[in-house]
């Protein structure tokens, strides 16, 4: 029988092969597919950004982890879509105008993937005017912002303002976060809400489309 655990541990050695072989033990034994991800793979993601911050993991290592977390959730992804996503919702999510950083952003992406939402992602140096295109597309219920530089995230603030112009900001919830940004930064331009780490962020993704 594998264990939940196991695929954590799987999640937190990078073992690619050894999280997809768990992810579909579990799965035939009848653990359902949202179990499998909040059990499973967010704790041990979890524990690879308690790594990271305590700087016994570098970038490799999370980028290794967070490899072997998307290959789990290739299995996953289709089970949920057929059953959680079209009640979750769908999220728009990019990094700012001008920031290059997505390793954090694509963390962010896969746990609100695991949470049941539709991810359309903008990928990096997403300009205010793509993101107002992308919520008049998609109509999403979420709009998910990161910035990793504290030049980059005044353009979380633009984005908002473009919004506004667009006279779409109350369409949807905003939800910004990355190093820099602080839950002061978020109430100070107008965001419904921050998150510090992923984890956090696909709780507060959920208590903000059910809101
Ligand atoms: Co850059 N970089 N970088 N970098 N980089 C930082 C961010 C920096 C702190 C390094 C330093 O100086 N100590 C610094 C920023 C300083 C500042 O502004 N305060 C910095 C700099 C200066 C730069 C350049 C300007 C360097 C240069 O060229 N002179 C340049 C800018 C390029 C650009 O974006 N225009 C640059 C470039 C790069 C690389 C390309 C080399 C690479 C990015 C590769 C990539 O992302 N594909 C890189 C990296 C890897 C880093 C560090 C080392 C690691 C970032 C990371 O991936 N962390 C970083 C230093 C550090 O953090 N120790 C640094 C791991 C990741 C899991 O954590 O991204 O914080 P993080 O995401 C977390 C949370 O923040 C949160 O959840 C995630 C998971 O728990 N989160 C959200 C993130 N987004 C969220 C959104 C949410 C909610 C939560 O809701 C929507």
């Amino acid at each position: 029988m594998a264990e939940l655990s196991e695929l954590s541990a799987a999640l937190i050695n990078g073992d690619m092969a050894g999280a997809k072989a768990l992810t579909k033990a579990l799965l035939d034994q009848g653990i359902p597919a949202g179990e499998v991800v909040s059990k499973g793979l967010i704790p041990g993601m979890n524990e690879v950004g308690r790594l990271f911050k305590a700087c016994e993991y570098y970038v490799p290592e999370v980028l290794i982890s967070a490899r072997a977390m998307k290959s789990a959730m290739e299995l996953i992804r289709p089970l949920l879509s057929d059953a959680d996503s079209s009640r979750v919702g769908s999220v728009v999510i990019g990094t700012v105008q001008g920031d290059l950083h997505d390793i954090g952003k694509n963390l962010v992406a896969m746990m609100l993937e695991g949470a049941g939402f539709e991810v359309i992602d903008l990928k990096t140096d997403v300009k205010p005017a793509e993101f107002v295109d992308a919520v008049k597309q998609h109509k999403p219920k979420l709009l998910a912002m990161s910035a990793l530089l504290t030049t980059t995230m005044p353009a979380m603030k633009m984005t908002i303002e473009a919004l506004k112009e667009a006279g779409i900001r109350n369409d949807v919830k905003i939800m910004i976060g990355g190093a820099p940004v602080t839950d002061r930064y978020a109430k100070e331009i107008g965001a419904d809400g921050y998150a510090p780490e992923a984890a956090s962020a696909s709780d507060l993704a959920k208590s903000l489309v059910a809101a």
